[in-house]
């Protein structure tokens, strides 16, 4: 649809001149203008300023190679405006929308007459309806100028059944991308800009400048290229959605003046566009070659607009009041040149990236943080992530979920992340998880002093993270050697009889099943029942010394005269003086190893035994 156009190019373009030069019109005002019946047809014949219906002549010439025939005859029209939407559903009707009357006209594969049995609204769309497209779901939308609007329309009865999106300026071409489902919609009426809607399924949707441009009619290719008749001259090649740079828009130069509509054929990379031009004439363009060809393959028209190609491949193109079908010669619509152009098939859909993250390691019984964020969806789409740990554990969920493995393992775990878009389409990554075992860790162990002839009681506890089993030593000190000690969940008891007045350390030991030791040690002291009986044997220990000749008699006297002493202080209770003769017996000792009167050894063993002493009479 192209108001402006009207006034330039084409057989017209001198009438028409004439009719509007006078009126300097803003797109809007010349449009308010051509919905005035009559008017500008009073400009066309000259003869009505009525409201008329014109008869329009059998339409016009094909090229050599093509053929022409009429689809759909019988429209109204205003002027020379007639059936301008076009949209091919599903199961291969024809949708027409006429802007004239407002009524709304299904036609099967066979085409027929804008009629009673044809229409499909009971009640006209009023605001000039233009663009016509159909969603990716099967919905109907349909472009109102006249409310700025795209609205969504029940196909079954042509009413409106809300509005999809407002724009500011107004609306004229329409068309689905065939790679996200947005609808496009442009302004026409020399205005910029071309406008993307999204998320438009339910309630009202987004409304982004695609490209700032002016066009009039649009129309995707397979790849999402869009291509769109420049305001003024020229077509617009706009790079898709997908695209590193979406919307960048490249011009194609045309020998002719503006275009409107534009169909296109299928073949990705290479298509031929189709220009639905104002003045009566369609010039396929193939853009395979440098520059591009141009050939009209129709001319004689009574006025093109916008322009579809139908399921079978051929070409259908509005004029004042038809839609002819162009194709080949022999009827086929087969390429070249025309091509199954719409529906268009989409590029079969990608499946998402998996990945996995890692690999990961940690100890047996840590939670370990999963992170599969760095997957993703050529096509944007939503992902959802399963994870499968290779523990037997069940899967998990979620981009960056934690999981906790139970034990250590000799080979790593392998971790699974599938993910799967909204398309259902699902792709798989793996990693791995080294989990290391954690040494048992036993608790410090309570210690005792007790009296020779006594039990040591105490018990005990470890924490090991892993699911493991345990075995557990304990060595008293004693010289009673190692023996096993028996463990109660992650506890234990201890239990041993001391005989001999000594410092012992008790060490237990706790071993998993992975061979990793954990020590806790305690410290038991162990008094002697009768100090006094110490001190006997060390007077008998001193004897012996003298016997063998490392101690003179006389010498061993004195020291067995302080240990005597000792005893008998102890037995009236007189500790602080037996501890007393015991340190003078210390600091003899001492003089004697100094004096070489005794052999340094043996003199230390008498010292220790001292000490030994002092300290079991101190403790209380
Ligand atoms: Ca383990
Ligand atoms: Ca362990």
């Amino acid at each position: 649809m192209s108001v402006i156009t009207l006034g330039r190019g084409g057989p017209a373009r001198g009438r028409r001149k004439a009719c509007m030069g006078a009126h300097p019109l803003s797109a809007r005002a010349a449009l308010v203008i051509l919905t005035l019946a009559g008017w500008l047809n009073a400009c066309n014949d000259g003869t009505s300023l009525g409201r008329t219906r014109p008869k329009v002549s059998a339409e016009g010439i094909a090229a050599p190679g093509y053929a022409v025939t009429d689809f759909a005859t019988g429209f109204d029209n205003s002027g020379s405006i007639g059936p301008i939407g076009l949209a091919f559903d599903a199961s291969g009707n024809l949708f027409v929308g006429d802007a004239a009357s407002g009524f709304l006209y299904k036609f099967g594969p066979a085409g027929g007459i804008a009629s009673r049995s044809t229409q499909v609204n009971a009640t006209p769309i009023d605001g000039f309806p233009l663009g016509l497209a159909f969603g990716k779901d099967g919905s109907l939308f349909l472009a109102r100028p006249f409310s700025s609007e795209v609205a969504q329309l029940d196909a079954s009865t042509g009413t409106i059944i809300r509005t999809v999106a407002s724009v500011t300026g107004t609306v004229a071409g329409l068309a689905t991308d065939p790679l996200s489902g947005d609808l496009f919609v442009s302004s026409a009426f020399l205005v910029p800009p071309l406008y993307r809607i999204s998320n438009f399924a339910s309630g009202p949707g987004t409304v982004t400048v695609y490209a700032s441009i002016a066009v009039d009619g649009i129309a995707f290719g397979q790849d999402g290229t869009l291509f769109a008749a420049v305001e003024g001259g020229g077509v617009a090649k706009i790079t898709a959605t997908n695209s590193p740079t979406p919307g960048a828009v490249s011009i194609i130069d045309t020998p002719f003046g503006s275009g409107d509509g534009i169909a296109l054929s299928a073949t990705p990379g290479t298509p031929f566009l189709y220009i639905n031009r104002n003045d009566g004439i369609i010039t396929k363009i193939d853009v395979t070659t440098t520059p591009p060809t141009f050939t009209d393959i129709f001319s004689g028209g009574s006025r093109g607009d916008f322009a579809a190609v139908g399921p079978d491949g051929c070409l259908y193109a509005t004029q004042t009041d038809r839609v002819i079908k162009v194709s080949n010669a022999d009827g086929t619509c087969l390429p070249p040149p025309l091509g199954p152009l719409v529906p268009t098939t989409p590029p079969p859909p990608l499946p998402p990236v998996a990945n996995a993250g890692g690999p990961y390691a940690a100890n047996e019984g840590a939670a370990v943080a999963f992170n599969g964020s760095g997957s993703s969806d050529a096509g944007g789409l939503a992902l959802t992530y399963s994870w499968d740990f290779g523990d037997g554990s069940p899967a998990a969920t979620g981009a960056t979920p934690t999981h906790t493995y139970a034990d250590n393992r000799s080979t790593p775990y392998t971790v699974t992340l599938t993910v799967t878009n909204a398309g259902s389409l699902s792709n798989v990554a793996s990693t791995t998880a080294t989990i290391s075992n954690v040494a048992p860790s036993v608790s410090p162990i309570s210690g005792a002093t007790i009296v020779a002839g006594q039990s040591f009681i105490s018990s005990g506890s470890f924490a090991d993270p892993g699911q493991d089993t345990w075995t557990a030593t304990v060595s008293y000190g004693d010289g009673s050697g190692t023996q096993a000690l028996a463990l109660s969940g992650k506890t234990f008891q201890l239990s041993h009889l001391y005989g001999t007045a000594g410092t012992y350390s008790v060490t237990v030991t706790v071993t998993d099943d992975d061979g990793a030791p954990g020590v806790g040690q305690a410290t038991v002291i162990v008094r002697s029942a009768q100090p006094q009986q110490a001190l006997q044997a060390l007077i008998t220990t001193i004897r012996n010394l003298v016997t063998s000749g490392l101690l003179s008699a006389g010498n061993g006297n004195a020291l067995s005269a302080k240990l005597q002493a000792a005893i008998s202080e102890l037995n009236v209770g007189n500790n602080i003086d037996a501890v007393n003769e015991l340190k003078a017996f210390i600091n003899q000792v001492n003089a004697l190893m100094r004096a070489g009167r005794l052999p340094a050894g043996e003199g230390q063993n008498l010292i220790d035994a001292a000490n030994q002493l002092i300290r079991v009479i101190n403790t209380p």
